[in-house]
């Protein structure tokens, strides 16, 4: 059976955009959340950075669940698999296999922002996996944690290294929520990116061929088709730098020349300087004793770290 529940709707999610947008180019300095570049050409530039020969996490993280998924399988028994941004589903494959081979799993609860992706990949999943309950939830991870159904057991994954988008402030509030809504005993799954050399870093958010480029400068795309804005997209450049104060790599757009932008729907008219800098998104990188002290100010006990040979990236089993 296959079921969608549906937390937000097309509403809320243009209301939120346009106080993003209203804020962000305000601010001083322009800052927009990363949350905006996924439409569905932004979906599709994503999948193809994953592919890039720079782009490791993914296929690390791939190759590490790949090693791990049957130890996965038997120090949580999880009765109940909730996946959150989950996308594609590829990589949650493993784990399904593994569980379902386990004998424990009943359920797969994938939740996502995006309604049509989440259809999609719950139809295909409840094809493939017959006798698993497949139950998207339409939502947003800040927001709708507490509609997450209940179950037996239940482990929540949450890889891709997509935690590192949050700021500490943030990263630190969604832990403590999701701690709230788990019984002591269950799980999360996190993948994230580790801190390493920048000159590994910084090319995976700076490719030669120009992939990353375009799904930073399609937040500017987004923007003039849903706000009716006028941004002139090939006038700022795509920036990728690594801030080793605060451990995170920065994106951010750079404006050629001085650009004035028209937001039609917002009533607002923006300036940049020749050369002014947006920041687009950070992606922070971890080291395991600052995530172990994170996990545990949230209430959460570090069970396993699992890295792969070059400590590129890691995958931890926290324990509620
Ligand atoms: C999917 C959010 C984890 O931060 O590495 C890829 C997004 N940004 N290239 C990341 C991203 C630029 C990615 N996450």
């Amino acid at each position: 059976m296959t079921i969608l529940e549906i937390h937000i709707d097309e509403r809320d999610i243009a209301r939120e955009l346009r106080s993003d947008v209203a804020d962000g180019l305000r601010a001083e300095p322009k800052v927009l959340p990363p949350k905006w570049f996924y439409d569905a050409r932004g979906s599709e530039l994503f999948e193809q950075i994953t592919a890039l020969p720079e782009y490791y996490p993914t296929r690390t993280e791939r190759a590490i669940l790949d090693a791990q998924a049957e130890r996965f399988a038997r120090l949580t028994d999880a009765k109940t698999l909730v996946e959150l941004g989950s996308g594609s589903s590829a990589k949650t494959r493993l784990l399904l296999d593994a569980l379902v081979r386990h004998g424990t799993l009943g359920s797969f609860v994938p939740m996502d922002v995006s309604g049509t992706a989440l259809l999609d990949a719950v139809t295909r999943l409840a094809a493939d996996y017959p006798g698993l309950e497949v139950r998207g939830v339409v939502g947003d991870l800040t927001r709708h944690l507490a509609d997450l159904p209940d179950g037996d057991n239940r482990v929540v994954a949450f890889l891709g290294g997509t935690i590192g988008n949050l700021v500490p402030d943030e990263r630190a509030r969604f832990l403590g929520g999701l701690r709230a809504v788990l019984h002591p005993g269950e799980w999360l799954l996190l993948g994230t990116d580790l801190v390493k050399d920048p000159a590994v870093i910084v090319p995976a958010y700076d490719d030669a061929a120009g992939v990353t480029a375009a799904f930073n400068r399609n937040v500017l795309h987004v923007i003039n088709r849903r706000l009716h804005a006028d941004f002139n997209v090939d006038a700022y450049e795509h920036v990728a730098l690594w801030n080793a104060e605060r451990e995170w790599v920065e994106m951010r757009l750079r404006a050629r020349d001085a650009q004035r932008v028209r937001v039609a729907d917002l009533g607002l008219t923006v300036d940049f300087a020749a050369g002014e800098e947006m920041r687009t998104e950070v992606s922070a990188k971890f080291r395991r004793a600052g995530l172990t002290g994170e996990l545990a100010r949230a209430g959460f006990a570090l069970r396993e770290w699992w890295t792969d040979p070059q400590s590129l990236f890691a995958v931890s089993l926290a324990q509620a």
